[in-house]
């Protein structure tokens, strides 16, 4: 979506340009005024191309109801550039749109009474697994101790991607056989983390599609039992608007109390970001960037926006 706004974006500069100059011409001093009526159809067409890119039409409404704020009445000299003076409000509504959800996952974890229970969910292959050993990582390298529940008890194999990624970073592990009741999982890895005095418990959960509503049952039960005090949606860039259904699609079922974006190595497309974080009114903690544990970067809506709009 965000390269064809890039190039939309250099359009729509260039018609509010030819509209000035229109206008200027009957000006007497070097500046003008923009109307609403110049920025009408420029800013018409802007909505079109974003919604036509599937960006949520939430997300483009208020974007475009800000630039025209933004814009109209703005003082425009001769000679100062349009694309300039757009690409500034663009740039400041995106950013009023992310900055709504603002939580720092470092303060909330010392913060937070412990043990801090974390529970990661979202649909399959998205990158919770891995995600989980990033955080992991992130909080051992802040001087906390972590313990894992390896709660996919789902697909074959889960436990032993986990527990690789455990014994990797010396991270005490807690599993039951395959099939076993997930909330069970979890249970047991808060109790452990009670008599061990480990202060993150981080859970992994099987992926599972919004549509299962057996799967979406047990992690209702996660929740119910073991009362995580944060769960996280994970979900990739890739997946666009879908990413947007889905995490509104959790929130509304199992509720969740903020986000992270993986992958953003693969597909630039940050503006599913930008669409999540709206659609469903949480922060986004972290972005993925690549397969390393090293690779969590953490969310920074400011460079987040600068990347989108920059080239
Ligand atoms: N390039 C890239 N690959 C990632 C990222 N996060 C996860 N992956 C890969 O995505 C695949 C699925 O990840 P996994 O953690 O098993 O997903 P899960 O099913 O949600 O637990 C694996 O091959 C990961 O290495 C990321 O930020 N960038
Ligand atoms: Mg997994």
């Amino acid at each position: 979506m965000f390269d064809k706004l890039k190039k939309k974006l250099k359009s729509f500069s260039k018609t509010v340009e030819e509209k000035v100059v229109d206008k200027g011409k009957a000006a007497i001093r070097g500046e003008t005024v923009l109307g609403e009526k110049e920025l009408r159809a420029p800013l018409e067409e802007l909505e079109v191309a974003l919604l036509e890119n599937d960006a949520a039409l939430s997300v483009v409404e208020e974007l475009i109801s800000q630039v025209k704020r933004d814009l109209v009445g703005k003082r425009k000299k001769w000679g100062v550039d349009a694309e300039g003076l757009v690409k500034n409000a663009i740039r400041d509504a995106l950013l009023n749109i992310l900055s709504a959800q603002k939580l720092d996952f470092d303060e909330f974890v010392s913060n937070r009474e412990k043990p801090i229970n974390i529970a990661f969910i979202g649909v399959n292959g998205t990158g919770k697994t891995t995600t989980i050993a990033k955080v992991a990582k992130r909080l051992l390298s802040y001087g906390h101790s972590v313990v894992i529940a390896a709660a996919d008890t789902y697909r074959a194999g889960a436990t032993e991607q986990i527990e690789q990624h455990a014994s990797n970073l010396g991270i005490k592990l807690i599993k039951h056989q395959y099939g076993a009741d997930p909330a069970a999982v979890v249970y047991d890895t808060v109790k452990y983390a009670k008599a061990n005095r480990k202060e993150v418990v981080l859970s992994d959960t099987a992926g599972r599609m919004h549509t299962s509503v057996n799967l979406m049952e047990q992690l209702n039960k996660i929740r119910r039992v073991t009362k995580p005090d944060m769960v996280i949606f994970v979900d990739e860039a890739v997946a666009g608007n879908d990413a947007v259904e889905r995490a509104k699609r959790f929130d509304e079922l199992v509720g969740i109390d903020a986000s992270i974006l993986t992958k953003l190595d693969i597909d630039e497309n940050g503006g599913a970001a930008i669409s999540i974080a709206h659609s469903t009114s949480k922060p986004i903690l972290f972005l993925g960037i690549g397969q390393g544990y090293e690779d969590l970067k953490k969310f920074d809506a400011e460079w987040l926006v600068d990347k989108l709009l920059s080239g």
